[in-house]
């Protein structure tokens, strides 16, 4: 698939402010810092589509990007980040679930994970989360480019079994390393 076209369409946090449109939806979720919104931009070969920090906790809202006039790319915020209040955190809890469990046009979902680390006891909830919601979430492990080859095999190995998959993708926004197979998925994955 090649990306002609790309555009911000909103930010949401409510149910009402989500886009009405009929384009199926890929959600992006994972830690905070893992490269979500990166990935978005990579994705559509755009340098600040979506707003990418050094800082965690950069998203906090829903953003919707329309690609292709096909399909949407929705960068949700991170979890995982220490210095939130526990009403921030309740808040993004209600936003996500909100989102992942009542969205119609909701198609797919991509759980991203940074390849250096083993994956959190917050990525294997947010992984069965997903399953109970009926998604079949696809694993983008991000930032190859900060690993050997032979790293980024065992890495891919440890993923694999601890999430029991047979299919993750390798990904770093830095060098475009996955981003044609990923294409292909996302392609494969629309109506
Ligand atoms: N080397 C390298 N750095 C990356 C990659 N992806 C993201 N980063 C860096 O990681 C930091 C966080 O990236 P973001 O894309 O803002 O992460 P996010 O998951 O959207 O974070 P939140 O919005 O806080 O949830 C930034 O400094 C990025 O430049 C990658 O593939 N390789
Ligand atoms: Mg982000």
């Amino acid at each position: 698939m090649i990306i002609k076209s790309s555009e911000f369409i909103k930010s949401a946090y409510h149910k009402k402010d989500y886009p009405s449109h009929d384009f199926m939806e890929i959600a992006m979720v994972g830690r905070s810092n893992v490269g979500k919104s990166s990935f978005i931009n990579k994705m559509c070969n755009r340098k600040s589509l979506a707003r990418v920090s050094k800082e965690q906790g950069k998203t906090v809202s829903i953003n919707f990007y329309e690609v292709n006039h096909q399909f949407c790319l929705v960068d949700l915020p991170g979890y995982g980040y220490a210095k939130v209040s526990q009403a921030e955190k309740a808040s993004w809890g209600k936003m996500m679930e909100t989102y992942l469990g009542q969205r119609e046009n909701l198609g797919a979902v991509i759980l991203l994970l940074d390849i250096r680390h083993k994956p959190t006891k917050d990525d294997m909830v947010m992984f069965e989360y997903i399953l109970s919601n009926g998604y079949d979430p696809f694993v983008v492990l991000t930032k190859a480019d900060k690993l050997k080859k032979y790293q980024i095999e065992e890495s891919v190995a440890r993923v694999k079994e601890l999430l029991d998959l047979k299919e993750v993708f390798v990904f770093s926004s830095k060098d475009g390393t996955g981003r044609d197979e990923i294409l292909d998925k996302i392609e494969g994955l629309l109506p």
